[in-house]
This record gives structure tokens, sequence and C-alpha cells, in this order.
């Protein structure tokens, strides 16, 4: 079975959290509204599944999977799915959901990247709640950051075995975007980071590792990899980075 990927096309956004799932499962799929509008692709193919006209159960937002008859949405749900199908999540039901558990709080880290370009609101530009954003930036990098990446550190720390994993003794989803989380905050906050990754080691490492992974390196070095860029949650805006 092939599985449609529907996310918005210029973006990594949530969707590369899905997307390094696929791609370390080396599963078939097809990243839907990436393709031609005139071969029925394209962002109209998900603006169709989203209105609920033709589907009885239809997501709130992207990104979702096409799974055969299942349409799955919300980011932790889709590796909640995926992880269990290909092996990239815990077999005992305690694991299972530990890994969950690790997903969605990283859905609530990235919600906080999110929110110090867009403080005020979403449908606003960058531009209209700059200063804003500032206060927001200056917060997250002083405070929140080292909350949550010293959360993962501890995490780390305590993995059992010779190379640290989130959940168990081999990676699993969770590692993976734990990855991105990274990658994103050093294109974001080049200089924060640097300065942060002391004492952080072993998510710096776990980052490294991920990214070496033949599947991973493959796909990162593809054209699938869309690069980062100023529309998606994680943007490079200077004057928000520590000076
Ligand atoms: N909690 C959802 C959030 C989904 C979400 O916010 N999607 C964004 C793109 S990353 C979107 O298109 N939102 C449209 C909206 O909120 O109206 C998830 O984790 O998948």
């Amino acid at each position: 079975m092939r599985y449609e990927l529907y996310y918005w096309p210029t973006i990594q956004g949530r969707g590369e959290f899905v997307r390094l799932a696929l791609e370390e499962a080396q599963a078939a799929y097809v990243d839907v509204a990436r393709g031609l509008k005139k071969e029925g692709a394209g962002v109209p193919a998900l603006l169709k599944l989203l209105d609920g006209k033709t589907v009885a159960q239809p997501p709130f937002a992207p990104p979702f999977l096409k799974a055969g008859p299942l349409i799955i949405g919300q980011t932790p749900n889709i590796l909640l799915f995926l992880g269990q199908r290909h092996g990239l999540a815990p077999r005992s039901e305690a694991g299972r959901l530990w890994a969950n558990q690790l997903q969605l709080t990283i859905a609530d880290f990235i919600v906080e990247v999110h929110d110090t370009h867009h403080p005020i609101a979403s449908g606003l530009y960058y531009e209209d709640q700059r200063e804003e954003a500032r206060r927001r930036a200056a917060d997250f990098l002083e405070v929140r950051l080292s909350r949550y990446l010293g959360y993962f550190e501890r995490l780390l720390a305590a993995s059992p075995g010779k190379a640290a994993w989130l959940a168990g003794r081999s990676l699993t989803y969770p590692d993976l975007s734990l990855f991105q989380v990274v990658a994103g905050l050093r294109y974001a906050f080049p200089r924060a980071v640097q300065r942060f990754e002391r004492k952080c080691p072993r998510v710096v490492e776990l980052h490294d590792r991920v990214a070496a992974r033949p599947r991973i390196a493959a796909y990162l070095a593809s054209d699938r990899r869309i690069p980062f860029n100023e529309q998606g949650i994680f943007r490079h805006y200077p004057e928000l980075d520590l000076a």
C-alpha cells in the first residue's frame, strides 16, 4: 500500500515529523500537495479532504495521512499509527504510551517555537507582531528552551544501553522528531543554540546519530527535504536570536 501524506507543499512544518518517519521506515508514500494539480494532486487535493464534503471524519488541519480507507490527522496520532506499523515504536503498551507522551511534549515544544514569531495571531504577518515576538523569543530563549532541552537531556542520560534513545534500546519515532527540533532550532536561533549545546550534549549527539542513519542521510540530501524557510515553524529572524 502506498501512503498519501497531505501537508503544505513549501514548508517542512509539522509534516516533516511524518516525512521523517516514512523515510526511516522506507515506506512507499506520495507527498500529495507537492504533486501537480492537473494530475489530481496539489493543494486542491488537500483542501478537498479538509472541507469535509467527501470524508466522514475530516481532519481539522494538515498534516494528515491517508492509509487505505483511513484518514489520520494530528501529528502525534499519525506517528502513533506509523510507529507501530513500521517498528518505530516500543512493543509494549507502556512503551507505546511513553513514546506518544514524548511526542505530545514535542508538539507542545513546537507550539512555543512557533509562538516566538507569531505570539499574537497566526493569521497576522510577523511584521505586525514584531515587538511582541521580540519579548516572546527572549523569554523562550532564556527560560523555555532550557526547560525542554534539559528534560530531553535528562531522559537520554538515564537511557539504558550504549547508545541513548528516548524510548527503550533502539530508535523510535520521538528520536526522529527530536532530531528535527534540534535541526530547526539551529536554523532559527543559531547563536542561542550554539551557546546552549554544551549543556545538552546527549541531545546533540542524538541529533547527529539520527542524521547519520543511512535512510535519513539520503533523505536529507534529496530534494524531498524542503529547505528551512521563513514560512515554516522554525524561522530565522536574526533580531529574535541572542545578540
Ligand atoms: N495539533 C495539530 C496542529 C495542526 C496544525 O496546526 N497545522 C497547521 C500547519 S503546521 C495548519 O495548517 N493549521 C491551520 C489552522 O490551524 O487553521 C498537529 O499536531 O498536527
